[in-house]
């Protein structure tokens, strides 16, 4: 069996996605996330200037060998594009080999675990009452666990919270827009919104916060003390881990659990904060981690310290990534919770899929691959549009973390 062609589509039914489709001489083709925000034409030359072109001809069953061929031959190791691209390609192999032995990937895996992901979905409010609405609403709809963010007086924008309620999209259409950060009036503020939230819902729902990196690794400590009384499931992103030992203060203050790793791409990123158990959760997901291969190394890595995994599942992973973290976490016996932005409808019937919310949790049935597909005619529709994050500076004008 060999791999006859590979394409990459771009579509953008309201966000920009990158999608790998491996087609072989079987008649079976699988199919891969290569979402990078912001960064989607990077990932795309990158497969298909120097990855493709190598691959076809192979064959699709050998996914460990493909995956050292693409990761340990190249002399360019590592990084969000390389990484992103390898995990798209592995995730399509995955897809393959599921359909051809008729098999969810769960089950390749070593079968299910649970019945389903529990999932957290995002309350935002642009006060602290429009925050409480939404945690309200997501306890209505049925979720067990609830992300909070609020803005906060004097700022006019805070990362994680739309201009709008409901919806929220990190990227936006056009170049980086620029917002502006204090981290005094951030401090002060958010343990009373969480005071308030648990005064309204009580202690019953899991309540999750993510700082996205902007604190320094005291004011994380302080933070994460601060939160201790409305028991948290986790602070996520308290602070930049490129230096994975800033996570040793923080530990040393708070028992708040903390997760980090969604802007991770290998086991080398989190490798320590692992092993010295400085994390609860790891974030690191299939996409920008080099795959269901790569993040199996990471979770089984986590699993024999006590950490659990906690994958990112904002909106700008795409249904494939999706599907393909519904099978990973069915089985994964470290799970610990799967972050869901729902997409719109839109981006559902580019990418029709079989996982779906009950209750919750995230499920799906017995189907052959990750159980995912693309309509090729309808993304055709929706060309690419340059959208970005916004970046974030200091009162002062100084760049700050995003
Ligand atoms: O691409 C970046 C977004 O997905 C990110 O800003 C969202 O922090 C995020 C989260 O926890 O979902
Ligand atoms: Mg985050």
């Amino acid at each position: 069996m060999k791999i006859e062609q590979i394409k990459t589509i771009v579509t953008c039914p309201g966000r920009n996605f990158v999608t790998v489709k491996v087609v072989t001489d079987a008649g079976v083709y699988g199919l891969g996330d290569a979402t990078l925000n912001g960064r989607e034409l990077a990932v795309r030359t990158y497969l298909d200037e120097h990855v493709i072109p190598c691959l076809t001809g192979r064959d699709p069953r050998r996914i460990e060998d493909i995956w050292q061929y693409l990761y340990r031959g190249a002399y360019w190791r590592r990084g969000p594009v390389t990484m992103t691209a390898i995990a798209a390609i592995d995730m399509a192999l995955w897809d393959i080999l599921g359909k051809l032995a008729g098999m969810p990937v769960y089950q390749l895996l070593g079968g299910r675990s649970r019945h389903g992901l529990m999932v957290y979905g995002h309350a935002t409010g642009r006060d602290h009452a429009e925050a409480i609405d939404a945690v309200h609403s997501h306890i209505a709809q049925g979720y067990k666990a609830i992300r909070v963010q609020s803005g906060v007086p004097g700022l006019s924008k805070v990362y994680g919270v739309g201009t709008q309620p409901g919806h929220y999209e990190p990227a936006q259409k056009g170049l980086p827009p620029e917002e502006s950060w204090d981290t005094a009036l951030y401090l002060r503020h958010t343990p009373e919104l969480f005071r308030k939230v648990r005064e309204a819902v009580g202690f019953g729902p899991h309540l999750l916060h993510d700082a996205h990196h902007r604190l320094t690794p005291i004011e994380a400590a302080s933070l994460g003390k601060a939160l201790e009384p409305f028991s948290l499931f986790w602070l996520e992103d308290a602070t930049p881990a490129e230096n994975q030992e800033a996570f040793r203060l923080i530990r040393q203050h708070t028992t708040t659990p903390l997760a980090a790793g969604e802007i991770f791409n290998s086991l080398w990123d989190c490798k320590d904060l692992i092993s010295h158990q400085l994390i609860d959760y790891i974030r690191t997901t299939i996409v920008h981690a080099g795959g269901i291969t790569h993040v199996r190394r990471i979770a089984d890595f986590a699993a024999i310290h006590q950490v659990r995994t906690g994958f990112h599942g904002a909106t700008d992973l795409s249904p494939v990534c999706m599907a393909a973290a519904v099978n990973f976490g069915l089985w994964t016996p470290n799970f610990g919770i799967q972050e869901l932005m729902p997409h719109g409808s839109l981006v559902d019937a580019v990418f029709p899929h079989n996982y779906r919310l009950e209750d919750g949790y995230l499920v799906m049935d017995d189907v052959p691959g990750l159980g995912v597909d693309i309509d090729e005619r309808l993304a055709a529709r929706y060309p690419y549009e340059r959208a970005y994050l916004p970046v974030a500076r200091l009162r002062d004008g100084a760049m700050w973390n995003w």
